[in-house]
């Protein structure tokens, strides 16, 4: 199914009604926290997040294995596989494991616990983000205000929750926010964003349904300008009528924010289900090639047994990961980092 398809068929299922109140907040965000029980409270959110797929490796790894331990022959690389596919991280990445723990282990009499380190190991140099390193990479902010992010990606995999999170982060650290209601295909997509700008007490640009997104883009580029606010972050549709007309939509866009602010826009951030099953995800390389996009959010990790899945989008796109969505409230969201990640997976 190309991306055009997966659009038409998004528009029989996804009508506006099913927007509206579905899509509205679940709660308010809370503020307030400082910053070490925040962070302890994003780890328990990421391990909650990941439970479904922790549990897959180590339940399933664990009945692989005998108590006294097992030896590593063929058949137990054979299940050993078919429960790292069950992960959603591919055939190559499955591979390529079961190809360490051979290697490590030939023959040999192992426990649970060395298998898991093999596999942590490996799916480490997978995930690596860069070639310079594992740094975390959430959004830098440009030299001088503002700075200016697109966010991007197929309808319904979390562009605007994604977003009222991102402002939530942005907001909580004393930064002026304002938002761009870009996504003016639904109109229910510009009242879910107005409902996040209301609760998160930011500004929010908008315009009629059916109206020009760049012109969106161009006014809130502008009152973030006169307005002295350190970020503008501004929504954008999942589907137009054609993928021609939707990455249209998104050069154009780009084009007028170039026009006001050299630089922007500063980060263009494709937002990735992590539901959605790899074939979904490869058919977002549409827009990440064609929104010449900086980096990715990988939403609904805490919805999956499949957070495996982020092996093929590190290896697919070559963008880094910024941030994992943990959830439906403003503070579901962590910088994503290769060894807390890890650390939630296994330990
Ligand atoms: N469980 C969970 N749900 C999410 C997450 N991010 C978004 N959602 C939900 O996914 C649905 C679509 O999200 P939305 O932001 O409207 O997607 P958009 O169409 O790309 O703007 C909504 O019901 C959101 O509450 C997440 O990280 N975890
Ligand atoms: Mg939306």
């Amino acid at each position: 199914m190309g991306l055009l398809d997966r659009f038409r068929k998004e528009d029989a299922a996804d009508t506006d009604s099913a927007a509206g109140a579905a899509d509205a907040p679940a709660e308010a965000p809370s503020t307030g926290e400082s910053d070490e029980p925040a962070k302890r409270g994003l780890f328990a959110r990421l391990r909650s997040g990941l439970q479904k797929t922790s549990d897959l490796l180590r339940t399933d790894v664990r009945d692989l294995l005998k108590k006294e331990g097992d030896i590593v022959d063929d058949a137990f690389l054979t299940r050993l596989y078919a429960i790292l596919v069950k992960t959603d991280m591919g055939n190559a990445a499955a591979t390529a494991i079961r190809d360490e723990v051979l290697a490590r282990h030939r023959a040999r009499k192992v426990h649970m616990e060395e298998i898991l380190a093999t596999i942590r190991d490996k799916f480490r140099e997978l995930l690596a983000q860069a070639p310079g390193g594992d740094a975390e990479s959430p959004l830098e902010l440009a030299p001088s205000a503002p700075t200016v992010v697109v966010v991007v990606g197929v309808n319904g995999s979390g562009k605007t929750t994604s977003i009222a999170k991102l402002t939530n982060l942005f907001v909580k650290q004393g930064k002026k926010v304002v938002l761009g209601a870009g996504d003016t295909f639904r109109a229910a997509a510009v009242e879910q964003l107005t409902i996040w700008a209301d609760r998160l007490d930011c500004e929010i640009v908008k315009a009629e349904q059916g109206s020009d997104p760049a012109s969106v883009a161009h006014r809130a580029v502008a009152v973030a300008c006169e307005t002295g606010a350190d970020i503008c972050i501004v929504d954008t549709a999942g589907r137009l009528q054609t993928q021609s007309n939707l990455m249209d939509q998104l050069t154009k866009i780009r084009r007028v924010m170039s026009k006001q602010v050299a630089e922007a826009p500063h980060e263009v951030l494709l937002v990735l289900d992590a539901t959605a099953g790899q074939n979904a995800i490869s058919q977002a390389r549409g827009f990440s090639d064609a929104a010449n996009c900086t980096g990715i959010i990988l939403a609904k990790l805490d919805g999956t047994a499949k957070g495996g899945v982020i092996i093929p989008i590190r290896q697919q796109f070559d963008l880094p990961v910024k941030y994992v969505g943990l959830g439906e409230t403003a503070d579901d969201l962590d910088v994503f980092n290769v060894d807390r990640f890890l650390d939630a997976l296994f330990d």
